[in-house]
């Protein structure tokens, strides 16, 4: 019998390509479930893995890098620092595709002031939130995402309010937001192939289960808590410019978008939803209105698409820093006078 061949994508790579070290996080975490979704959509995508650099903070979140796109660049950064390493290496090379992966303590707490600026900025890379509600790696204590009133494994109850990302994000005048949950495929794969196109920093901030410290009862971050409070505001589709994915859409009120690679998407709006993702004002008051009702908003709440990234802000060279050499560096006449002035 003959040994079925894997197919390649529009890159020349097979998924495996895609692949990474095997995971050591606990069998049934959500955040493994969006790893095998990343593997997915860059193989999808057909990236070239080598044109990827993968970053990261400290937590179990910031953990997951290792276990997907083994042929890309890493840099696993300190605990709320992924951000300020991201605006380095965009600026460095910005033919780069970024990607990080944080997590809710990395961001919500010790990363905030890195996290806010770095969306003032426009960063072009993919920045996932794997949001548990929880610190899982040191052992279950309430995060700053954490709902008021939810439980945590030791008996506690929250006290303090929590920060809905999502809402912050758009605040800080970031050009894609959504928000999605990692048990939903359907939802997260055409999110992040948008996210790997986007002109900025695409923020997804991704419901994921910590089973060890938040799925009792009591705690809003359970997969049963999700999946019963989980409003979807539209149905994503997304089609590749090359080959043609079958997705079963049903016919209804959908708006087609073409992407500037040639790509596709598909927003079906949900009947009970109305939502425009060009308006940032709609976006926020449908985040508030959701938070109120207790519920779980997921879907694209915002979508820039003439987004500038920041190296093009800048008018910086496309040239990576390191091709540059002589012309990054002043010539010594230029540091002789520089010293001088200091004599
Ligand atoms: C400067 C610093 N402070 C505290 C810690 C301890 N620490 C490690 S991971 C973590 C929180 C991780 O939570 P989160 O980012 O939500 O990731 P999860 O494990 O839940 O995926 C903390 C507080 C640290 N490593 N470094
Ligand atoms: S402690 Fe929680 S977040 Fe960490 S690997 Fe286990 S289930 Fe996942
Ligand atoms: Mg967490």
């Amino acid at each position: 019998m003959e040994a079925k061949v894997a197919e390649k994508n529009r890159a020349g790579f097979t998924k495996a390509d895609y692949a990474g070290a095997k995971s050591t996080l606990c069998m049934g975490c959500g955040h493994d479930t969006i790893t095998s979704h990343i593997i997915t959509a860059f193989y999808q995508a057909g990236v070239n893995p080598y044109d990827v650099t993968k970053l990261s903070g400290i937590g179990c979140s910031s953990k997951t890098p290792a276990y997907f796109l083994s042929k890309s660049h890493g840099f696993n950064s300190i605990h709320g620092r992924m951000a300020p390493i991201a605006t380095g290496v965009h600026l460095a090379n910005a033919n780069q595709t970024l990607i990080g992966v944080s997590g809710d303590g990395d961001t919500a707490s010790i990363g905030l002031g890195s996290f806010v600026h770095m969306l003032r900025r426009n960063v072009r890379m993919i920045y996932l939130v794997e949001n548990n509600g929880v610190y899982g790696l040191t052992k279950g204590q309430f995060s700053a995402t954490a709902d008021r009133g939810s439980k945590s494994k030791a008996g506690f109850v929250n006290p303090y309010d929590s920060i809905d990302l999502c809402a912050l994000a758009l605040e800080m005048g970031c050009t894609f937001v959504a928000r999605s949950f990692s048990g939903d495929a359907k939802q997260l794969l055409p999110l992040l192939n948008m996210a790997i196109r986007h002109k900025g920093t695409a923020f997804i901030d991704i419901i994921s289960p910590c089973i060890a410290y938040a799925n009792h009862e009591g705690s809003t971050r359970s997969f049963d808590a999700v999946r019963a409070a989980n409003v979807s505001l539209q149905e994503l589709g997304f089609i590749q410019p090359m080959t043609e994915i079958k997705i079963d859409y049903p016919e209804g009120e959908a708006k087609t978008v073409e992407l500037h690679d040639g790509s596709r998407v598909i927003l079906r709006k949900l009947s009970s939803e109305h939502h425009d993702v060009t308006k940032r004002d709609a976006a926020l008051l449908a985040l508030n209105e959701a938070r109120a009702r207790r519920e779980f908003l997921t879907g694209l709440f915002y979508w820039d698409q003439q987004s500038v990234p920041l190296n093009e802000a800048l008018k910086l060279p496309s040239t990576p820093l390191r091709d540059l050499g002589e012309q990054t560096r002043p010539s010594v006449e230029v540091l002789d006078e520089i010293l001088a002035r200091y004599e």
